[in-house]
């Protein structure tokens, strides 16, 4: 029986509105009592994270005092010195306040987009207090329930004027931080903008400092909109974007769930896990879900250890995939290196495209050849059943 038990080497962080979430839903209330930020420290450190992020408003009280702040700011300070952890990531409530009913950046009311800025440098200085060095951006409220009330293109420009003069916050502040741009199609918007991945990899390139700001792709946020996650993820790991991510599971065309990673579908997480360790990304694995409602505070500790847990067993389903032969030779006969085409690709050139136009191709004994994908496809079933 392998050790699945958490290392810190194994990155795994969490949120403290994950372990935190006090089980609120739009048809109930509260049925865990709230904890402080320190208790939540050493509630992840008892089940063996790497790592906690915040909210500015997670760790602060949006109306705190000074005094109050910094009481608070000592406590989490101590649980971080004795439990070891460290905040790898902070990020910023820009949807929980009724002030960001129409949105922050992209808010109609320019006071709206002004206390949105001010707001978050504030909550970039509180992240680089502890340390964070990747600062997420979730866009809850940016967004629309009608687009009888908002221009879409001077919205993506609010967007990207906020991000400009927020990246160059960060570097006149000399703070190593990069920026993570977190998409979600709805919820608790209508329609929200740059709402997959995709588009947010398209949006950052026309950002006057591209090469600070990536992506934070959620599990959940892409399976709402039925996108198959990991191409998602591999698409901004390509493009050297991948900042961070976001694990946990979702039910597609529902409400985001935000279910413990690898809960709904084993094997889209099998192949995210696999993808990740093929390619050592080396950045935090975030847990950014909550227990079921029905759980107590045991419970969250059986939801983030279960988190941790299914990764780990699902990076060596990953380590056995590569190492069965079977799967491996099938692999092998999938992938023949086919020298006679050679000439054909690579660079553009006029006398290749000539050849290549010359060149004559037996489609249907070509398109005869059966691919055993079905064959490859149940082993790796199997694989995740355990029977292999
Ligand atoms: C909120 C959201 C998450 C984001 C968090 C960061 S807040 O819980 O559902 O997906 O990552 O703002
Ligand atoms: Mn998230
Ligand atoms: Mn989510």
């Amino acid at each position: 029986m392998s050790d699945y038990s958490p290392k810190p080497e194994h990155k795994f962080t969490f949120g403290l509105w994950t372990v935190g979430n006090i089980g609120r839903d739009p048809f109930g209330g509260a049925v865990r009592d709230p904890k402080t930020p320190a208790e939540l420290v050493r509630l992840l450190g008892e089940v063996g994270a790497y790592g906690v992020n915040f909210h500015d408003n997670d760790l602060i009280p949006i109306d705190a005092t000074p005094a109050e702040a910094e009481k608070i700011k000592q406590e989490f300070r101590k649980a971080l010195d004795e439990t070891g952890l460290k905040v790898p990531m902070a990020t910023t409530n820009l949807f929980y306040d009724p002030i960001f009913k129409d949105g922050a950046f992209t808010a109609n009311d320019p006071k709206v987009r002004a206390y949105a800025l001010q707001k978050t440098m504030n909550a970039i200085d509180l992240g680089a207090e502890f340390g964070a060095q990747v600062y997420v951006f979730w866009g809850g409220r940016e967004g629309v329930e009608t687009d009888a009330s908002k221009d879409p293109v001077e919205a993506i420009r609010r967007n990207r004027e906020a991000l400009n003069f927020l990246c160059e916050y960060v570097l006149d502040k000399k703070y190593a931080m990069k920026l993570a741009l977190e998409a979600k199609p709805n919820e608790p918007r209508g329609d929200m903008y740059n709402p997959t991945t995709g588009h947010m990899l398209a949006f950052i390139t026309t950002l006057d400092h591209p090469d600070m700001v990536g992506v934070n792709p959620e599990v959940a946020h892409e399976h709402m909109s039925g996108l198959n996650f990991m191409h998602g993820v591999a698409q901004a790991w390509e493009a050297g974007k991948l900042f961070h991510i976001d694990l946990n599971d979702q039910y597609p065309g529902r409400y985001d769930q935000d279910l413990r990673f690898g809960s709904r579908d084993l094997k889209a997480a099998f192949f995210l896990v696999k993808f990740l360790e093929d390619v050592g990304y080396a950045g935090s694995r975030h847990f950014d879900a909550h227990a079921y409602r029905t759980e107590d505070f045991e419970g969250v500790k059986d939801f983030a250890r279960g988190c941790m847990r299914t990764y780990l067993i699902l990076k060596e389903k990953a380590a056995q995939w590569h190492a069965d032969i079977e799967i491996q030779e099938l692999l092998g006969e999938i992938d023949t290196l086919d020298s006679s085409m050679a000439s054909f690709f690579g660079k553009y050139r006029a006398a290749k495209a000539a050849a290549l136009k010359a060149q004559s191709f037996d489609r249907a004994a070509i398109a005869r050849h059966g691919l055993k994908y079905e064959r490859l496809d149940q082993m790796t079933i199997e694989l995740l059943l355990g029977v292999r």
